[in-house]
């Protein structure tokens, strides 16, 4: 197992004009998946305009990996049926957590990021300093699918790294040098 780099605590807000797989409407769910990592919310029954509001964490080994989402429709009596998908890469919210932006004013953009050919952004993300943390928010337009649209937040939690363990150890062994 790799180095445990943080959690990353995602959001998933809503999901919106979702894609209609029963006779009128979908009893829609998400999975997130990174790497061998594979997260669910619950079903929201007839709904394409779903509220989730749930929070999934993952844990984060390596930042390269990207996060990717998929959405279905929860049948009782065959298959669940595919909504669309969409993926996203958390290397520029990765790379935020790691600074630090203290005394800078509450809801400031650290940084945006606009929608392109490679990405699923829908629109320009933002990456933000709000009540002292990097927070990212986003809206994924799904592919592989005719419509819907899927609201996400980032969170990140910090653990004690093994690093820092380390660094201590080998700065008690310089104040114990000279006495020996
Ligand atoms: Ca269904």
């Amino acid at each position: 197992m790799d180095r445990v780099l943080g959690l990353l605590r995602l959001r998933v807000l809503r999901g919106v004009n979702l894609a209609i797989r029963d006779f009128y409407s979908s009893d829609p769910y998400v999975i997130v998946r990174m790497g061998k990592q594979k997260l669910k919310t619950r079903v929201i029954k007839k709904n394409v305009n779903p509220e989730w509001n749930e929070e999934l964490t993952l844990i984060v080994e390596d930042p390269a990996l990207p996060v990717k989402l998929e959405v279905y429709d929860r049948d009782r009596f065959s298959f669940d049926d595919p909504m669309g998908e969409a993926e996203f890469d958390i290397q520029p919210y990765f790379e935020a957590v790691q600074m630090d932006f203290k005394g800078l004013p509450d809801g400031i953009i650290i940084r945006k990021l606009l929608p392109n050919r490679q990405n699923c952004f829908a629109e320009g993300s933002d990456i933000r300093w709000v009540n002292g943390k990097v927070s990212q928010e986003m809206i994924l337009r799904l592919k592989n699918v005719e419509c819907g649209e899927i609201q996400l937040q980032l969170h990140w939690i910090s653990i004690p790294s093994s690093t820092s363990f380390e660094v201590s150890v080998s700065s008690s062994k310089q104040q114990v040098d000279p006495v020996l």
